[in-house]
C-alpha cells in the first residue's frame, strides 16, 4: 500500500491508431503513469458490445497493447493489461448491474447515439456503463483521467458506488473524473476541418503510428495550407497551418509560439518538410518497439500475464468484500465432494 493516488485508464482496442490517438491518448497515458498507481487496461470485453470478429479483436487487442508499451508505458511502473485476462472484471459488472437502474441506463447519450439506426442493438450495449463501473470500482480508483464524451459514464459509476455502499456498507472509493484539457486536436492533413480518424476523410491525411517514414514525408508535403505565405496559429482562418504547427508542437515538445518565431519567414515548403521530419523522429523509436513486440508474441503475452497478475491480486480484495456484502455464501473448496476418487472406485 502506498499514499500515492490510484488511477484508472481503460482503453479501447481499436483499429489502426493515428498521430491523433497519439497526442490525444498514448501520450497523455506516459503523463499520466507518473502521477500516481496507474493501472491501463485494454478493454476488450467492451469491444463486444458491437459488432466485430473475433480476429480483428484479437488483432486489436494485441496492437493496442504493443503500442502502449511502444509508447512508454512501463510495466514495472504500471499496471497494463486485458480486461478479459481478469474475470472480476465480467463478476463486478454483474454485481454492479443489481444497483445500478434501467432509467439510469437509458438516459445514456452514448447508447442512444450508438444505438440509433441499428437492426442489432445488443443488451451488452445498453450495460456497457455497468461494466466500466466495475472496471473502476473493483481497484478503489480515486482519479480516471478520461475524455469529456465519457463524462456521464463516470458521473453514472460514481452514482453506482454511493448506492452501493450504502445499501451494502462502505466498499468503494467513489472515483473523480479528471478530464484533461484536450491535448492538441490533430487533424487531417487533407481536411483540416475534421479530426484525424482512419474510419473518416481522406487517407492521404491521415498519419498512422505505423507508416513508413517516406509515407509520412510525403503525406506532410502534400498536407493542404491556405494562399497566404504566413506561418501563424489561427484554426479559424489558417486550419491548415495551424494543425501543421500543433503536430509539430506535439513531435517535439516546443511550444506553438516558439514554432511561430522560429519559422517567422520560412516559407510553407521548408516548414511542412520539418513537421515531417520531426514526425518521423518522433514514431521511428516508437515503431522499432512496436515491430519488436509485435514479431516476438510471446514477450508480448507475458508482459501482459505480468499486468494480468497484478491486477489480480489489486482487484481481488475488493470483489470479495462485494460477494460478501451482499449476502452470498462463500465457496469452500473441498467441503461439499472430498477428496477426488479415480473413477469407478
Ligand atoms: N468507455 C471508455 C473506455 C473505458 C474506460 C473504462 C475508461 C472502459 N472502461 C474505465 C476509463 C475507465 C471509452 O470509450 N473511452
Amino acid at each position: 500500500m502506498t499514499d500515492e493516488p490510484r488511477i484508472f485508464s481503460g482503453i479501447r482496442a481499436t483499429g489502426d491508431k493515428t498521430l491523433g490517438n497519439y497526442s490525444g491518448g498514448y501520450r497523455q497515458y506516459v503523463a499520466t503513469q507518473e502521477q500516481g498507481e496507474a493501472f491501463f487496461c485494454i478493454v476488450d470485453l467492451h469491444s463486444i458490445t458491437t459488432p466485430i470478429e473475433p480476429d480483428d479483436l484479437r488483432e486489436y487487442t494485441l496492437s493496442g497493447a504493443a503500442m502502449l508499451f511502444a509508447t512508454g508505458l512501463d510495466p514495472d511502473r504500471s499496471t497494463v493489461f486485458a480486461q478479459s485476462h481478469v474475470v472480476a472484471h465480467a463478476e463486478a459488472a454483474w454485481l454492479l448491474s443489481a444497483a445500478t437502474s434501467f432509467g439510469e441506463l437509458r438516459r445514456m447519450t452514448q447508447f442512444k447515439e450508438k444505438s440509433e439506426g441499428q437492426d442489432f442493438v445488443s443488451a451488452g450495449l445498453f450495460t456497457y456503463p455497468v461494466l466500466m463501473a466495475g472496471d473502476i470500482l473493483l481497484y478503489q480508483t480515486d482519479i480516471v483521467p478520461i475524455g469529456d464524451d465519457q463524462r456521464q459514464h463516470v458521473e453514472l459509476t460514481r452514482d453506482v458506488a454511493e448506492r452501493f455502499n450504502q445499501r451494502y456498507g462502505e466498499t468503494f472509493t467513489v472515483p473523480r473524473g479528471v478530464y484533461p484539457e484536450e491535448g492538441a486536436r490533430i487533424k487531417n492533413l487533407q481536411e483540416p476541418e475534421r479530426l484525424m480518424s482512419t474510419t473518416r476523410g481522406a487517407p492521404q491525411g491521415v498519419v498512422r503510428m505505423v507508416d513508413e517514414p517516406d509515407v509520412i514525408r510525403k503525406k506532410f508535403k502534400t498536407a493542404v495550407t491556405d494562399s497566404e505565405r504566413e506561418i501563424r496559429h489561427d484554426p479559424e482562418a489558417k486550419p491548415g497551418i495551424s494543425n501543421l504547427l500543433e503536430i509539430m508542437s506535439v513531435a517535439t515538445g516546443d511550444p506553438v509560439a516558439e514554432l511561430e518565431r522560429r519559422y517567422d519567414g520560412a516559407g510553407y515548403g521548408r516548414f511542412k518538410e520539418d513537421v515531417g521530419e520531426a514526425v518521423v523522429a518522433l514514431l521511428s523509436p516508437i515503431q522499432d518497439r512496436y515491430r519488436e513486440l509485435r514479431a516476438d508474441e510471446r514477450e508480448l503475452q507475458r508482459l501482459l500475464a505480468v499486468g494480468a497478475e497484478k491486477a489480480r491480486r489489486a482487484s481481488e480484495p475488493t470483489l470479495e468484500a462485494m460477494y460478501e456484502r451482499m449476502g452470498f455464501v462463500k465457496a469452500e473448496a473441498g467441503r461439499l465432494f472430498g477428496a477426488a476418487r479415480p473413477r469407478g472406485l
